[in-house]
């Protein structure tokens, strides 16, 4: 089996989706790391793979390259257990995963790099921009509750790369902030996700 490269930023949400969707489907990655602000995704020899300058990037072994989080866990999950084959099913996975990329990470996501990983000098500047991320950041929170308060996952009730994509920031919200306290169903279903077979932590390399 080919060995992809995953260029990547460990402590990122969305490259950590990918180490966890290759370890629970045991396909095999090279990582190749990044910082999250040393500017090393704006040098020119990554641009010329990636003019977007964003991590992660899935490389190949025959060179081509794919962006964005999502389509990523979508590519390697085909024919898998983790992506649905009813049509209804899939086009569920789809509404979540945009609503992840939409209405959920760069929020949550947001808070958490603000408040956790940015240079502190940083945050006084932005403190007014973490307020309105916090509010929007709940008010996802409180979609994925009412979800959940009727559903074990997001699509096709049972777990895929809907749940991947959307764990990946919510399991980390407090660094944003957030009190997943307040979020009970949301906090069973973290607990559900991270007893699948073959999860890893954040932390973990592949
Ligand atoms: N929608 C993209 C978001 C990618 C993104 O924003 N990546 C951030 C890290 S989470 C990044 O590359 N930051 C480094 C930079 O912009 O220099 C995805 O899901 O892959």
């Amino acid at each position: 089996m080919p060995v992809h490269v995953l260029h990547q930023i460990q402590i990122s949400g969305n490259s950590y989706k990918i180490r966890l969707i290759a370890k629970q489907l045991g396909i095999e990655l090279t990582l190749k790391d990044y910082a999250l602000d040393d500017g090393s995704p704006g040098k020119p020899e990554f641009l010329a793979k990636n003019p977007s300058g964003r991590l992660p990037l899935l490389e190949l072994d025959d060179g081509r390259t794919l962006l964005e989080s999502d389509a990523i866990l979508w590519y390697l999950s085909e024919g898998t257990k983790l992506l649905p084959a009813d049509r209804w099913d899939i086009a569920e996975v789809l509404h979540w995963m945009f609503f992840e990329q939409h209405s959920h990470a760069p929020y949550i996501g947001g808070a958490r790099y603000w408040l956790s990983l940015a240079p502190k000098g940083d945050l006084e500047k932005k403190r007014n921009l973490v307020t309105e991320l916090q509010e929007r950041g709940n008010a996802a929170l409180r979609v994925m509750e009412a979800h959940l308060a009727h559903h074990g996952w997001f699509a096709g009730e049972r777990y895929s790369i809907a749940d991947i994509a959307l764990y990946a920031v919510t399991h980390c919200a407090a660094d944003g902030g957030f009190d997943l306290g307040a979020y009970p169903a949301v906090s069973a279903w973290l607990s559900r996700v991270a007893r699948q077979p073959g999860h890893i932590p954040l932390e973990a390399r592949w």
